[in-house]
């Protein structure tokens, strides 16, 4: 896929991302560095050779000072932090090394590239008191640049940005933009709930033990939050259950009323593509929405389709202390964004084989969860909503006829409201808190 490239003055950086700057020596890489970074956020290979060898020059030093360029780089990602590799990253290899340790860490990679006139070069270079590498070596490298150009929009780089001119460079900005998932600044307090599919009647009487005043027509219903409280959807809210629109009216009401959080579910992933028009299987309760969505307006689906489109797989709330996301999330993938913490919130772990229901069997990710953060999910039909190792799955299968649980943080509490009755009959039977964890009771597509 081609990477979108720009000429713009201002380039959006999002955090965290790994930063790979191109260009021959001398055309004042780590001068843009040093005035648009922080010292502790630049990588630079010269100074790692110099850190070796006490000369920044020192050819013999090179695969070392790489290792730990590569080192250096995947460490900050893993923490979070950006990272801006300042070498001539001029070969398309060095360049996909880079951008492969950022996908390692989930991250995306961009480049800038300082893309000036040989003479240009050649002339910054030279200006270079005591460090000037001369014009045979800015003309070999120019050359290696100019070979892999056309190759830098097709090598993984999620945008690169060319700068053409001394003016170019001089007059661009950088700002930086945390990635939708990052709501640190978030600190609740919530009411998360867990998988609703079409349990409207037990949506209302949860939201209103939950202190929610609920009032107006069902098709336009105003849900009020006296207590300032915020609610989290984790997901699922469609599907199986008899009244999908019902459910996702108050969930779409309260979300445009800032009132809610809404994350995706795997059931909603599916509609979404079915609401496209791609082929997509009515299996797994989706038939029930596809007819219930019949009676609808033919607005209210594409009212729905922007709806979905606008909502996130999970979200990092309270200074990190809470992540939500549909089927939970190993600590390695909070405030990523990739197709593989996609697929992990949607549909969690699963090891490719299935167990004697012709169900994908999934792996217990939260038996061996260490993170700090509690994760709150749902996704997993369970008897009871039960702590493991600071997780807790709060889908107890409503539609199921189990119970439609939420979650109150800070406080903790669980509140639940008992189905009315059984919806839809378990592909096999809801796992107890001691059981081994159930198999997953969606098919991928
Ligand atoms: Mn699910």
């Amino acid at each position: 896929m081609r990477a979108p490239t720009s000429d713009l003055r201002e380039i959006l950086l999002p955090e965290p991302c790994l930063v790979v700057l191109v260009g021959v020596p001398g055309v004042g890489k780590s001068s843009f560095a040093a005035r648009h970074f922080r010292p502790t956020e630049v990588i630079s290979s010269d100074h790692l050779r110099a850190l070796i060898t006490d000369d920044e020059r020192a050819q013999t030093a090179t695969a070392d000072a790489f290792e730990l360029v590569h080192l250096l780089a995947s460490k900050r990602l893993s923490h979070g932090r950006l990272a801006v590799v300042d070498a001539t990253s001029v070969r398309s290899e060095d360049r996909q090394k880079l951008v492969h340790i950022a996908r390692e860490r989930e991250c995306r990679a961009i480049a800038i590239v300082l893309d000036l006139p040989l003479a240009e070069a050649i002339a910054r270079d030279r200006a270079r008191e005591g460090r000037s590498v001369g014009a045979p070596a800015i003309e070999r490298h120019h050359a290696r640049l100019r070979a892999g150009a056309a190759r830098l929009a097709h090598e993984g780089f999620a945008a690169v940005h060319v700068l053409r001119s001394a003016d170019e460079l001089a007059g661009v900005t950088i700002r930086r933009a945390p990635l939708p998932c990052d709501r640190r600044g978030e600190r609740g307090p919530f009411d998360i709930i867990g998988d609703v599919h079409g349990c409207a009647d037990e949506l209302r009487a949860l939201l209103i033990a939950l202190g929610y005043r609920i009032s107006g027509d069902p098709t336009a219903p105003v849900v009020e939050s006296p207590h300032g409280r915020k609610v989290i959807f984790l997901g699922d809210l469609v599907d199986r259950g008899p009244d999908a629109p019902g459910a996702l009216r108050l969930a779409m009401a309260m979300v445009r009323a800032g009132d809610a959080l809404c994350l995706v579910g795997n059931h909603e992933d599916k509609l979404r593509r079915h609401l496209q028009g791609r082929a997509v299987k009515l299996t797994h309760g989706l038939a029930a929405t596809v007819e219930q969505l019949a009676r609808e307006p033919a607005s209210f689906a594409d009212e729905l389709a922007a709806f979905i489109d606008g909502l996130f797989h999970h979200y990092v709330l309270d200074d990190g202390r809470l992540v939500v996301a549909h089927a939970g999330l190993i600590e390695r993938y909070h405030g990523r964004s990739s197709g593989r913490v996609r697929a992990f919130c949607y549909y969690g772990e699963t090891n490719g084989e299935r167990d004697e229901y012709g169900l994908p069997v999934r792996l217990d990710w939260a038996a061996t969860y260490s993170g700090a953060a509690r994760v709150v999910y749902g996704h997993t039909p369970t008897a009871s909503a039960t702590w493991v190792n600071r997780t807790i799955c709060i889908d107890t299968g409503c539609v199921f006829g189990g119970a439609l649980t939420a979650l109150r943080y800070p406080e903790l509490e669980l509140v639940a409201v008992p189905a009315a009755r059984v919806y839809y009959e378990p592909t096999r039977p809801l796992a107890r808190a001691s059981d081994q964890p159930p198999a997953a009771e969606d098919e991928r597509p």
